[in-house]
């Protein structure tokens, strides 16, 4: 197998949490790829793209040096490694926060209370440039795993890890108390590849593929029938998008309105709509989406 040159690149994790989805999200805008374990490189079959299969601390610093072009890596690699490359999209998987926890049983109640206190991290540029814009001085303890059980050793009277469910949290006793970063799976770039008009041309057709995946997946497809006089009510309802789809009904003075609408303001919707005299409502998954 050959490292094609003239390919665009992208870095994903090999193994862990981002691996199965990146792989996932890839396939799901038509590449065609082989994976199988410890394979750490493939090209794609139908689209000038090499696949790097890296660790994902690794992979900012690939980016950045221009080994790759892209790569899929959490929000919060990113920025601890401090990398200079460009935050493309995120891509609504591996979403997590970065977030300061105390022992449930100890007084610290907010962030402020740390002050002088010893905070274990394996995220401590994060976390020191989040203290320094708080204004808070403690020291951290830079730990490379299981952080979660330093205060119980006396290590570290809090941590600042990644939280997703908040399991571990509660199995170790500890409560979250502040936020220091939301993070998600994203698309990142090379500054420079950007501006060679090939590799560009590639990175967007396969960013408005993922746009159309991501946009699909935030939305549903709603048909439903309805009463002529309530066609307008239900116009002012159905949010952005283009205009709804109607069309007329076997049955006098019904309609069929079809439409879409995105899943933050989907039961809102809902209930207003059955206000209107809308019945038969059905809602489907869309599978993609392509605007504009
Ligand atoms: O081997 P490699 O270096 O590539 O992988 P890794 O072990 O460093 O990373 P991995 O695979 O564990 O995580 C990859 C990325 O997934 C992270 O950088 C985050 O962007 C994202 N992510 C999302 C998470 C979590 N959710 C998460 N919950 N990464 C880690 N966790 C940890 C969390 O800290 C806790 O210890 O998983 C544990 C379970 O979390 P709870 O809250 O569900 O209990
Ligand atoms: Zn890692």
């Amino acid at each position: 197998m050959k490292f094609n040159s003239e390919n665009l690149k992208i870095a994903v994790q090999k193994k862990g949490r981002l691996a199965e989805p990146s792989r996932q999200i890839l396939k799901s805008i038509g590449l065609d790829f082989e994976h199988y374990e410890g394979r750490l490189f493939s090209p794609c079959r139908n689209f000038p793209l090499d696949i790097l299969f890296l660790r994902d601390d690794d992979i900012p610093e690939y980016v950045q040096d221009g080994v790759t072009d892209l790569g899929i890596v959490g929000l919060n690699v990113v920025q601890e490694k401090a990398a200079q490359v460009v935050e493309l999209d995120p891509l609504g998987f591996g979403t997590c926060t970065l977030s300061i926890a105390v022992p449930r049983n100890s007084s610290f109640r907010s962030v402020y209370d740390l002050e002088n206190k010893r905070i274990a991290t394996s995220y401590p540029r994060v976390l020191k440039r989040f203290l320094e814009m708080k204004k808070i001085k403690a020291r951290i303890i830079e730990i490379s795993g299981s952080v979660e059980i330093t205060p119980s050793l006396d290590v570290a009277d809090a941590i600042c890890d990644l939280v997703s469910t908040g399991s571990t949290l509660q199995i170790n006793e500890l409560e979250p108390i502040e936020i220091v970063l939301k993070s998600e799976a994203f698309l990142i770039a090379n500054p420079q590849s950007l501006k060679e008009p090939k590799r560009r041309e590639l990175t967007e057709r396969l960013r408005v593929r993922l746009q159309g995946n991501l946009r699909a997946r935030r939305s549903k497809y709603v048909m439903m029938n309805a009463p002529n006089e309530a066609l307008e009510e239900i116009r002012k309802i159905l949010p952005g998008m283009k205009s709804p789809t109607v069309m007329p009904l076997a049955e006098k003075d019904m309609v069929a309105i079809h439409s879409v609408v995105p899943e933050e303001v989907f039961w809102d919707v809902m209930e207003k709509l059955r206000k209107t005299g809308a019945s038969d409502i059905l809602v489907v998954p869309i599978e993609k989406m392509v605007t504009e």
